[in-house]
């Protein structure tokens, strides 16, 4: 990391004037951004907390504190990332950002509070890797954090251990996985089970959802097909096989009534499985998050092992250029709900573990400290979603559903003084040159982006300022997520979350009864067909004849047969019915009156 700062172009400064007290901060002339609100206010903070939100002159200023003027700049509540893995051990290696390092780019970047991922062994005690995590994390960490649990096998002693989470241990999520077949990959039965135990605990259910099986028997067929590089990776897992296992991860929720949570949605098909479900069991609650991966960035051709392994994450980047853009429409319009970074870093050596067989390159991608800035470029200098909106995926949706609102999530009196001076105006350029994350690799390497983090509080600490990055390792606490969350738990009782009110308050259309998604379906042909064709060019080892220069280029012709069809169809989200009405009005090779 270079020493300058977290942002390669130079900002104006704010000027601030260090008159005191490190517990008591002052922050005025900013234009406090909440998700449901904007206004210019000023701040005071005390011990961490925000005791003062309003008109300037109304509150008389203590003595002896310090002034932050925040002209021109938009005042946010911290980011909240809903899906980290720092230091997790994971195909044979460990990721590079570790509790330290991850948290600090993770403060670099605008978030101020992380949720990682305990993920026990098979057979392990789920209380055991629990509490691993918290002696590798509580030293470390230099933001807040909370915890998921990973379901990854399944027995009485699972169940018992889940409630003791719940009730002792501050945890009210758990991760069941439907991939990694052998390793964390729970069958539908054990599924059924897992989700009626958190619907029971009251907690959340979340899904890593791809269709384990299919994705077993293509890797067997690729790999025997001779096709063991990195771009065997998506093609073992195409976006059907995502959105397979999100309809079938609803369908058993609304089985059993319990909420759930589908992580890391990475293709147009899979989200919109979500916005069908949403639709069709308004009562259950299913909610879903995209990555800044997925938002940034998408499974270009890689002329080199190393490009296209740095890559490689699950479910994966996928090759149809315009999903980026679709999926932040699909936030915009609410269909989504949060936007995590999967934060789970490698460097070369370990991707190269893969070397010769894909199976073997360790899944992950960084993020933790470029998510909002790529949200920001992406979504509001975009034109697709509202300063507004932008907090709510950022932050406070993910404060709702993981029950830390309005402690979090919200510039608010009482609120943790978790608070981002963000300059809309300034931009950056990143680069792994000058990231604070571990990792060699950068995923969005040399993009510039609009939004920059000047001042960033951390529980009322100032941790970024004049683009130097000051934290201590260990300043950040565990903090406890409690069951029964209502913007969760609400509407299977019957009663509101406030959802509607968010949605009008950001002109969102979400209860009308027509929306129009303009939509390219990506006609992915069967694997058996795509074996049959061209013999690959590209190996782990051999470099593209397409492309001479290590990076991005087109997809070379015959490699894999990927048509867009350009229809589009109109999407009927329908109130009164249970039914999904997704009507498909120009398919290829013919018009269709059917439903999909
Ligand atoms: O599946 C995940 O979330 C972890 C274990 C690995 N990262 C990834 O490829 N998404
Ligand atoms: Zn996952
Ligand atoms: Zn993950």
């Amino acid at each position: 990391m270079s020493s300058s700062s977290p942002q390669a172009t130079p900002v104006k400064k704010i000027p601030i004037h260090l008159q005191s007290s490190q517990s008591r901060l002052y922050i005025k002339r900013g234009q406090v951004v909440n998700h449901d609100s904007t206004i210019a206010a000023d701040i005071y903070i005390e011990d961490g907390i925000i005791k003062y939100v309003g008109p300037s002159g109304e509150f008389v200023v203590p003595g002896g504190v310090r002034v932050i003027d925040a002209a021109n700049r938009l005042i946010l509540p911290g980011g909240i990332d809903p899906h980290t893995h720092m230091q997790l051990p994971f195909g044979g290696a460990v990721a590079v950002d570790d509790f330290y390092k991850g948290t600090k780019a993770a403060i670099a970047g605008g978030t101020t509070t992380i949720i990682d991922f305990v993920l026990p062994n098979k057979g392990q005690s789920l209380l055991e890797a629990y509490d691993q995590w918290r002696s590798w994390a509580d030293p470390k960490v230099c933001c807040d954090y909370g915890l998921h649990v990973g379901v990854t096998w399944w027995s009485k002693s699972v169940r018992d251990e889940m409630r003791i989470l719940c009730e002792e241990r501050g945890v009210n999520s758990f991760k069941m996985f439907m991939a990694y077949k052998g390793l964390y990959q729970l069958e539908d039965s054990d599924l059924y089970e897992a989700f009626e135990t958190c619907k029971e605990l009251q907690a959340l259910a979340q899904v890593h959802a791809e269709n384990g099986s299919i994705i077993e028997k293509n890797t067997a067929k690729l790999l025997a097909a001779g096709v063991t590089g990195p771009e065997g990776h998506e093609l073992s897992r195409s976006e059907e096989v995502e959105a397979e296992a999100v309809n079938r991860a609803c369908i058993i929720a609304h089985q059993v009534n319990c909420p759930l949570y589908v992580v890391h949605i990475m293709s147009k098909s899979a989200s919109i499985e979500i916005a069908r479900a949403r639709r069709r069991y308004k009562g259950v609650g299913i909610f879903a998050e995209t990555l800044a991966a997925t938002l940034g960035s998408y499974e270009a051709h890689h002329s080199c092992f190393r490009h296209a392994a740095a890559h490689i994450l699950s479910p994966p980047l996928r090759p149809d250029p315009k999903t980026p853009e679709f999926v932040m429409k699909m936030l915009a319009k609410g269909h989504l709900q949060t936007t995590g970074s999967d934060n789970c870093t490698f460097n070369r050596e370990h991707k190269e573990l893969g070397k010769n067989n894909f199976t073997k390159i360790p899944n992950g991608v960084n993020g933790v400290e470029d998510r909002m800035s790529i949200v920001w470029e992406k979504g509001v200098e975009g034109r697709i979603i509202s300063p507004q909106k932008f907090v709510a995926i950022t932050s406070t949706n993910a404060a709702k559903i993981f029950n830390l609102y309005p402690r979090k999530g919200r510039i608010a009196v009482g609120s943790d003084a978790d608070i981002v001076i963000w300059n809309p105006e300034a931009t950056r350029v990143i680069s792994a040159k000058t990231h604070y994350q571990a990792c060699d690799f950068n995923i969005f390497e040399g993009m510039k982006v609009h939004g920059v983090p000047e001042v960033v509080i951390v529980r009322g600490k100032v941790c970024v300022e004049n683009g130097q990055v000051r934290v201590a390792e260990g300043q950040g606490r565990f903090i406890e997520t409690p069951i029964n969350a209502p913007y969760v738990y609400n509407p299977l009782n019957g009663e509101s979350n406030g959802d509607e009110v968010d949605d009008r308050e950001n002109g969102d259309d979400k209860n009308g009864a027509i929306e129009q998604l303009e939509i390219e379906i990506p006609v992915i042909e069967p694997i058996a067909k795509y074996l049959a064709g061209p013999a690959l060019s590209i190996t782990s080892e051999t470099p593209s004849t397409a492309q001479s220069i290590c990076g991005r280029g087109a997809r070379p012709d015959g490699q894999r047969n990927l048509q867009n069809s350009s229809f589009s169809i109109s999407e009927e989200l329908d109130n009164s019915a249970t039914r999904s009405t997704i009507k498909v009005r120009n398919p290829p090779g013919g018009k269709s009156s059917g439903f999909w």
